[in-house]
C-alpha cells in the first residue's frame, strides 16, 4: 500500500513535468528504502508512458514532452549513483556496443539499459544517439565486442537496425557479433524479420538476454 502511494507520486510528478517534484518524490522513495530500479520501473516510466499518450492525443506538445524528459533525466542523476552503489557483478560477462539509431534522438531507454548492463558485469561502449550504422560496426571491431545493442523509438528510424545487420552481412562479419534490438517502436516480430539475435521490451529482460547470448 505504502509503495503504491509512492509509485503514484513518482508517476504524477513526471506527468506534471515538474522536475522539483520528481526529485522530491525520488529522494523520498529512496529514503523509504525503495530499490532505485523500482523507482524507475514502477514510478517514473509509467509517468513517461502517460506523457507519450498525452502527446499522441495532442493534449500536450513538444515543449511539455521535453520538459517531462528533462525531469526524468534529473532524477537519473540521483538514481544512477544509487543503482551503482547497490553493487554490481565482480566477473566481466562480455563487451557491448550500444547506441540509438541514426535520426533518432531518444536516449532514456538506452541509458537505463547501459546502466543495468554495466551493473550486471558488462563492459559497455555507449555511442550515444543518432548513430551512423558504420559507427556501430567500427566500434564493435575496435573493442572486439560480443554484442551490438541498437535502440530505436520511432517507426521512421527502425530501419536503421536492419541497416546495421545488413551491413555486417555485406562485410562478411555477421557471425562475429550478436545483434540485439529494442526500443519503443520495435517488436519481437520485427527483430525476427531483420534477423536479429534477440529482442526485449524491458531493460531487465535485456540483461537476461545478453547474459544468455554470451554464455
Ligand atoms: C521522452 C520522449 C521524447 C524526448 C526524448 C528525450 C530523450 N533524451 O530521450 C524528446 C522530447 C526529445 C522526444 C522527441 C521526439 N519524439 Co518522443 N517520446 C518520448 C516518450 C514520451 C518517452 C520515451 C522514453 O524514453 N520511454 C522510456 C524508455 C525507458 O522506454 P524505451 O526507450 O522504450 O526503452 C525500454 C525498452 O524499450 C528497452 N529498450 C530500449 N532500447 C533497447 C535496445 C535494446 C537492444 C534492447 C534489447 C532493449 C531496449 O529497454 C528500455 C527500458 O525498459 C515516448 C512515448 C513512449 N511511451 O515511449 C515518445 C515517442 C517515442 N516520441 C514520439 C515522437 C513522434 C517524437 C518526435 C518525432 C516529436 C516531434 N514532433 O518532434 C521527436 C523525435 C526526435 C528524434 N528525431 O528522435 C512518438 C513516436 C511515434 C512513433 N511510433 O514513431 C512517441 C511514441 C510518442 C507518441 N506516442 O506519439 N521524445
Amino acid at each position: 500500500m505504502g509503495n503504491e502511494t509512492t509509485h503514484e507520486q513518482l508517476k504524477q510528478s513526471i506527468v506534471d513535468q515538474d522536475a522539483d517534484a520528481v526529485l522530491e518524490a525520488v529522494n523520498k522513495a529512496l529514503a523509504e528504502g525503495m530499490d532505485p530500479r523500482e523507482v524507475i520501473d514502477k514510478g517514473l516510466l509509467p509517468g513517461l508512458n502517460v506523457i507519450g499518450e498525452q502527446f499522441e492525443c495532442e493534449d500536450i506538445f513538444l515543449p511539455e514532452l521535453m520538459q517531462a524528459a528533462l525531469a526524468f533525466q534529473s532524477a537519473m542523476g540521483v538514481l544512477e549513483p544509487a543503482i551503482k552503489a547497490a553493487g554490481g557483478a565482480d566477473e566481466k560477462k562480455g563487451t557491448i556496443v550500444i547506441g540509438t539509431v541514426k535520426g533518432d534522438l531518444h536516449s532514456i531507454g538506452k541509458n537505463i539499459l547501459k546502466l543495468l548492463f554495466e551493473t550486471s558485469g558488462f563492459e559497455v561502449h555507449d555511442l550515444g544517439i543518432d548513430v551512423d550504422l558504420f559507427k556501430f560496426i567500427d566500434k564493435a571491431n575496435e573493442v572486439d565486442a560480443d554484442i551490438i545493442a541498437i535502440s530505436a523509438l520511432l517507426t521512421t528510424t527502425l530501419i536503421g537496425q536492419r541497416d546495421v545487420i545488413d551491413a555486417l552481412k555485406d562485410q562478411g562479419t555477421r557471425d562475429k557479433y550478436k545483434v540485439i534490438v529494442g526500443g519503443g517502436a520495435t517488436t519481437k516480430e520485427w527483430a525476427d524479420t531483420i534477423g536479429a539475435d534477440g529482442w526485449s521490451g524491458s531493460a531487465y529482460d535485456a540483461v537476461v538476454l545478453a547474459t544468455s547470448l554470451v554464455s
